[in-house]
């Protein structure tokens, strides 16, 4: 089998999964079976004056086991046109439908030209001939046009965490030309859901006249790329397992001794716009001033963790999340009751399944996400003979998926706070047997399938290149 060569913005050490979590965990198994590499940014951000020229980054390797970890630190200038600028502040939101926050500073695209192509320069001195690369996410989208640029003839795949907007959408974007060009440069194109691998389709088609050759495959810039669904899943049994560990146990009976008088309902989320927060305190909300009689037997534990505090679209978010939380447990807290636990803090890993486990609702309503491994994750930390009920956001890649689960749509308050109300109430032969057809589908199209599957893909992929050249800005 070829080495695998796993390319992301950020880098784990495969020894140290438990802490990184899924994706980790799927990458660590390829990577450790085929004594592969891992590259990406260390993490370092060095000042200009310090560190030089912007594009020059210094690079770091570690010998994880039998995987190599290599790491580029970034100067100042390119951490924050590409990272900050570019990646979070216009494809992120964009991809997200927020055009109303994108920021379309021309300044950023250079410098997310920049870090790719100073990926490329350092990654491709490492490559051998027979690897397979495996390109993840958003900011680096034009890596295989820069590799290709330096002559690398290795297959290259790419897989996009987050969702793809419609053609309309994603053509507001300065330069979509020049960025769908380069994700076309790949010989795998992985989306997560059907519906993101349509509008990948739709814009190929209407704006750069692709044909279809066959199913999942287009003749567009003078090659052939193919495309797929491929949604990601967690590690069932490394999860079930946390549940059962002492610490997931001892989280689970803390929480239910303390709450024994109440049904605990849990969000866990990074705190990010995308993932629809006010629209669910508003929800939860309506629920307590529409349904009385769940007035105080009824708990929301929002685990926000903090996320890229240095966008300001978030300092917005978090201002707004203290007030609503302030204002519902002022205006509907008791004594010996409060609506709202909102934790602003990262939890440690093994203790999310014990809280999961005693959560009898999941609140996962995303206003648009790539997929959301949380919904997935609440699934597999259930006791089958007592399962808790998961509402989700139709706007989740997840929803593709998750038939099984009460689906609404985030902005609407009243509609999703009766799902709530409903999700409460449900019967526990109905609650087992929704959580069987979800436990069905975690595991059939979990972790290890996604690795497995996209690369299997990826090495059939039929790569026909008529040498166009990639990149013209
Ligand atoms: C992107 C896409 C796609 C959250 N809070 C804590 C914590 N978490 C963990 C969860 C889960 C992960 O973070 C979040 O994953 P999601 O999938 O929900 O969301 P994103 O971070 O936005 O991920 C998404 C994903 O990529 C994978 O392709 O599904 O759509 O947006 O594992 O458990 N973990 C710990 N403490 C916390 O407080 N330990």
């Amino acid at each position: 089998m070829s080495r695998i060569v796993v390319v992301s913005n950020r880098v784990a050490d495969p020894r140290k999964t438990a802490a990184a979590g899924g994706l980790a965990v799927a990458l660590a198994d390829v990577l450790n079976s085929t004594g592969g590499l891992w590259f990406g940014w260390s993490g370092k951000v060095v000042e200009t004056a310090e560190g030089g020229k912007a594009g020059e980054g210094t690079v770091h390797t570690h010998q994880a086991g039998p995987v190599k970890l290599v790491t580029v630190d970034l100067s100042r200038e390119d951490h924050d046109s590409f990272y900050l600028g570019y990646s979070n502040g216009v494809l992120w939101p964009v991809f997200h439908y927020r055009l109303d926050l994108a920021d379309f500073d021309a300044g950023y695209i250079g410098g997310y030209r920049r870090v790719n192509q100073l990926f490329a320069r350092k990654l491709q001195p490492l490559l051998q001939d027979d690897d397979v690369i495996w390109v993840h996410d958003y900011h680096l989208i034009p890596l295989a046009a820069e590799l290709r640029a330096l002559g690398c003839q290795q297959r290259i795949g790419f897989f996009l965490h987050i969702p793809l907007p419609p053609p309309l959408i994603l053509a507001a974007i300065p330069g979509h030309d020049w960025l769908m060009r380069g994700l076309c440069a790949y010989d795998l194109v992985g989306f997560q859901s059907q519906a993101d691998l349509g509008h990948f389709g739709h814009y190929i088609e209407t704006e750069a006249h692709a044909q279809q050759v066959e199913a999942g495959r287009w003749r567009v810039f003078g090659r052939v790329v193919q495309a797929g669904a491929f949604p990601i899943g967690i590690d069932v049994d490394e999860f079930t397992a946390l549940a059962e560990a002492p610490e997931g146990r001892e989280m689970f009976h803390r929480m239910r001794n303390e709450y024994s008088r109440r049904k605990l309902l849990v969000g866990v989320d990074r705190v990010d716009y995308s993932k629809g927060l006010p629209h669910r305190l508003r929800a939860f909300r309506e629920m307590l001033q529409k349904y009385p009689e769940t007035r105080k037997s009824a708990t929301l534990i929002q685990i926000a963790s903090p996320s890229r505090e240095n966008v300001s679209a978030y300092t917005d978010l978090l201002h707004e999340m203290e007030s609503l939380c302030g204002a519902i447990n002022g205006n509907y807290g008791e004594l010996d009751w409060m609506p709202v636990r909102y934790i602003h803090r990262n939890v440690a890993r093994p203790r999310l399944p014990g809280i999961y486990r005693a959560a009898r609702v999941a609140l996962v309503t995303p206003l648009r996400d790539g997929m959301n491994l949380v919904a997935k994750e609440y699934i597999a930390a259930q006791d089958p003979a007592d399962p808790g009920v998961l509402v989700l956001s139709r706007f989740a890649g997840a929803a593709e998926q998750l038939k099984e689960a009460l689906l609404v749509n985030p902005y609407d308050t009243e509609g999703t706070a009766g799902a709530i109300h409903l999700a409460l109430q449900m019967p526990l032969e109905e609650r087992q047997a929704r959580h069987r057809g979800l436990m069905e589908t975690i595991r059939r199209y979990d972790g290890h399938w996604w690795c497995d599957s996209f690369l299997d893909a990826l090495g059939k992929a039929k790569a026909e290149e008529t040498g166009t050249p990639w990149l013209r800005l």
